[in-house]
């Protein structure tokens, strides 16, 4: 079933409303379309939708979402508290606890992703249409590089169905992904730790493959601005780099675009940066990674466990180089 879900920092009154009177209406309004839900919904096709309790409501998505099969489960979801204090965001500081505060400077509405390069339908995508899609619940494993990895109930839509909106041409074979360029509202970009804005790339079947998403939500909420509001990719069997947050610019390319991560260190990181036990980073294994909240460390799962899924699009390539 198709779900309108209206972001609370797109409506006007958001702006104007008594922060408290404001989150009671939300409530209002979120009781409503669960119990329409509940009466339409298919017996067995409901399933709780993870929501942080601590999330406020005026943060929450006010429909249900759908489920889908590409969802991880059997695996502790990492703690909202957790997901949201723990970041990387090279944007606001290269420190881990720096972006759930410094980013809340952030402006995110308006917010404007230009799409351009080789398509027929080059444009804008405007926020308020994504949210009108039909979103899902994707809970995937996040494997950064660093050897830490967590388990996030994200909610998106597939990047492909936002691809094909603009008429990919036959000659675009990668595309390339922009997060805002502001060192005024980033501050962590007045200092060249990356070449500035970040940019990241994926072949255009990696985009095209339904696990990757376009992530609007996490925890049954909007995203919080350090997860990268309001608009992140999300590519769950690469290392966690891959997954450019706060995107202002998607583009068709014909060539393979060079990315930050690759431009700061070419013998550290490789575009294609897939999730591999076997591959050493040059100055740490690959091996182990610690999953946040727990204490013992376990072992790295090629393609972070995707592997049945993802393995058709790198056939041929030597997996035992470092790409
Ligand atoms: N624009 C931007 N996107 C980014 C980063 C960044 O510094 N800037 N860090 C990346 C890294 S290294 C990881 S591990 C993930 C972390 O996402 P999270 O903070 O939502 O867990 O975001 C990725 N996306
Ligand atoms: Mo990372």
């Amino acid at each position: 079933m198709l779900l309108k879900v209206k972001a609370p920092w797109m409506e006007p009154e958001a702006a104007v409303t008594d922060p408290a009177v404001y989150a009671s209406r939300r409530r209002f309004l979120a009781l409503g379309a669960a119990a329409t839900a509940a009466l339409t919904l298919p017996v067995g096709g409901a399933r709780a939708t993870a929501v942080a309790e601590d999330l406020p409501m005026d943060r929450r998505f006010s429909a249900m979402i759908s489920d889908s099969p590409l969802s991880t489960t059997g695996e502790a979801l990492t703690p909202y508290r957790d997901v949201t204090s723990y970041n990387n965001f090279y944007e606001f500081s290269t420190s881990k606890d720096d972006p759930a505060l410094m980013a809340q400077g952030l402006t995110v509405d308006p917010w404007t992703v230009k799409v351009d390069g080789a398509c027929g339908k080059p444009g804008v995508l405007d926020m308020e249409s994504v949210l009108q899609m039909q979103l899902e619940e994707r809970i995937y494993r996040l494997r950064c590089v660093e050897g830490w990895s967590m388990v996030i109930p994200w909610i998106g839509i597939s990047l492909k169905s936002i691809l094909q909106r603009f008429d990919p041409l036959a000659s675009a074979k990668f595309v390339l992904f922009e997060t805002l360029y502001d060192p005024k509202q980033m501050p962590g970009q007045r200092r060249s730790v990356l070449a500035w804005p970040y940019v990241e790339g994926l072949r255009l079947d990696e985009a095209y493959h339904p696990l990757t998403l376009m992530a609007v939500g996490v925890y049954g909420g909007l995203l919080p601005k350090q997860n990268g509001a309001p608009l992140r990719l999300v590519v769950p069997w690469k290392y966690g780099f891959k997954s450019i947050k706060s995107i202002v610019r998607i583009s068709f390319v014909e060539q393979m675009p060079k990315t930050s991560w690759m431009l700061a260190g070419p013998s550290e990181y490789g575009f294609y940066a897939n999730v591999n036990p076997d591959v050493d980073h040059p100055r740490w294994s690959q091996a182990k990674e610690r999953r946040i909240g727990e204490f013992f460390r376990r072992p790295t799962l090629m393609f972070n466990g995707y592997q049945d899924a993802v393995a058709d699009l790198y056939q041929g390539m030597d997996l035992d180089k470092f790409y």
